[in-house]
């Protein structure tokens, strides 16, 4: 028998992501709340800012390059207190976001503007260059580059966004009428179980469902609250749990565009943070690095953390050096994300799991034959529920392979429930790894490594590595014919990657030569064997 989740039904009212957050009767702080608050200057938003800023820009959208309905725009920037209005803006205008990694090359970035098929990009000064050359390759002209963040003199002929306004109230400019269970609000690009990256078609209603779904669980978070936002907002965490789900909280969010441990502990001493998302490297670092026992957390009432599995060592080592808690949430790109969350009390009771069913949702463990596996017993997660994914952009195959006719969703992710309703994910039947929390596509990397002509054939696969709390990137290579196998030549190859891919994707586990790929017989590598001889060649 599947599992319900344990809460009752919540109503999840048939309206966009705009009159989710803008448009509510029961909001209970004033227009002058501060909401984003920048950790390095003295800039912020309030609630009531962040509403006029994105009509304004929004209505300037509507005005500009012929946008129309369900047109993209690409955002490509480090978190930026102008994010929020930018993005609600586009769905003022009917329009789509699709977010980018900021550190990603003009490859990668070309890539997504590409297959989203982005109409225009916005992006900060540090990152203009790479964004105009990577607008260029996707067909986007520069006058469809606009800026953000600071506004600056080399900004030059490139538009901010603040300026491109229009106080019209004719029709044409109005608030577009959304569709939520079809209309898409992003694109945000996730490799799902198998191969490279793929637009992943969320639509309003899969937002609008995921805040309430989390409002419902984490009662503790008000408007009272501080929160620390470090993680990217481009990643579907930082996205729906911080930046929508602060917003409908009305909880400040102090906004770091980049993490640094030091400046993370100073932010929680000085802006007295009372809560905050991370991921597990993050933990880790506040369990060991010495620059943590020079700052008062003691604001700080909980975290929760996800993206990666935290063993209960972290979290035990982390409480006893700082007396912080820790508690655990689960979720993916395609469940817009958040399907599980502990309690506040479950974090003791409970270390290692990453808690119950969020409400309106079913859940089952599946064996590799496809038929479900009784409660405690391992299997694969299938889920289904409102917030679950309309499927990959353009990629029927891919969306056939994750969803199932009766609309559940398979994560790929391993693990079992126990009798008191907790889930545990223990393990991955799917190729991705994750360094520190975010996606480093296997296929992405072999694709990249093969096209080296030192290169005969290649399997990539991610290994634990203890001291980061974290998986990273190790390739297995097969030199061709001729070239000798040599550390010169695993600098070389490492050095190579490190050219093409955003930093996460950096081959930090090395690269080990091989006569051969273990493949099946249709071609497949077979990722297990490779695994499992990994780790007896480590165990020697
Ligand atoms: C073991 O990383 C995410 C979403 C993260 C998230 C975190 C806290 C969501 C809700 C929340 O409360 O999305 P993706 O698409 O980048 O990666 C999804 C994958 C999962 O399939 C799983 O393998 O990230 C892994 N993962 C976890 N693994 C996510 N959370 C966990 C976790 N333990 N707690």
């Amino acid at each position: 028998m599947p599992a319900e989740s344990p809460y009752p039904s919540i109503d999840i009212p048939n309206v966009g992501i705009w009159d989710l957050l803008f448009e509510r009767k029961d909001r209970s702080f004033p227009d002058s709340q501060v909401i984003f608050q920048d950790a390095s200057s003295s800039r912020s938003y309030t609630y009531g800012q962040v509403k006029q800023v994105a009509t304004d820009f929004g209505k300037g959208l509507k005005g500009l390059w012929d946008w129309q309905r369900g047109d993209v725009l690409g955002v490509y920037s480090p978190n930026c207190i102008d994010t929020p209005a930018v993005t609600w803006a586009v769905h003022f205008a009917g329009g789509i976001v699709s977010p980018a990694n900021p550190g990603y090359t003009v490859e990668e970035l070309a890539f997504q503007l590409k297959d989203s098929g982005a109409k225009a990009l916005i992006t900060q000064v540090p990152q203009l260059k790479i964004a105009l050359e990577a607008a260029k390759i996707a067909g986007i002209p520069d006058d469809r580059v606009i800026l953000m963040g600071d506004q600056r003199a080399e900004a030059g002929r490139f538009k901010h966004f603040s300026s491109i306004r229009n106080t019209s109230g004719t029709q044409r400019y109005r608030r577009a009428k959304v569709d939520p269970d079809k209309d898409l609000a992003f694109l945000v690009y996730s490799s799902g179980t198998t191969g490279k990256p793929k637009g992943v078609m969320l639509s309003h209603r899969n937002i609008v469902a995921n805040v309430l779904q989390m409002h419902h669980n984490e009662t503790n978070i008000s408007e009272k609250d501080s929160l620390l936002a470090f993680l990217p907002f481009f990643h579907i965490y930082g996205l729906t749990c911080i930046m929508h789900f602060a917003f409908y909280k009305g909880s400040r969010c102090v906004v770091m565009p980049k993490f640094d441990i030091e400046e993370w502990c100073r932010i929680v001493q000085d802006e007295k943070i009372t809560f905050a998302y991370v991921v597990p490297p993050v933990v880790l670092l506040l369990s060991k690095h010495p620059a943590v026992d020079k700052y008062d957390l003691s604001s700080l009432r909980m975290m929760s953390s996800g993206a990666a599995p935290l063993t209960r060592e972290i979290v035990e080592a982390a409480h006893k050096r700082t007396n912080l808690k820790v508690k655990q949430g689960y979720g993916l790109s395609e469940t817009s994300p958040a399907t599980h969350m502990q309690q506040w009390d479950d974090w003791q009771r409970h270390i290692g799991a990453v808690g119950q069913m969020l409400p309106n949702q079913t859940a089952k463990f599946m064996s590799p034959e496809e038929t479900e596996v009784p409660v405690g017993e391992v299997g694969e997660l299938w889920i289904k529920g409102p917030n679950i994914f309309k499927g990959y952009l353009n990629n029927p195959e891919g969306t056939a392979n994750a969803l199932t006719d009766d609309d559940y969703f398979k994560t790929g992710d391993v693990g079992y429930l126990d009798k008191e309703g907790n889930f545990y994910i223990t393990d991955r039947v799917k190729e991705l790894i994750k360094y520190k929390g975010f996606q480093v596509p296997p296929a992405e990397l072999e694709g990249l490594l093969a096209s080296n002509d030192k290169i005969d054939d290649v399997a990539v696969m991610g290994i634990y590595k203890e001291e980061i709390a974290s998986e990273v990137p190790l390739a297995y290579v097969v030199p061709k014919k001729g070239v000798e196998a040599s550390p010169q030549l695993e600098k070389e190859i490492m050095e190579w990657l490190a050219k093409k891919v955003a930093s996460h994707k950096r081959l930090r586990g090395g690269v080990k030569f091989t006569d051969e790929i273990p493949k099946s017989a249709s071609g497949k590598i077979l990722r297990r064997m490779l695994k499992a001889r990994y780790l007896e060649e480590e165990a020697k």
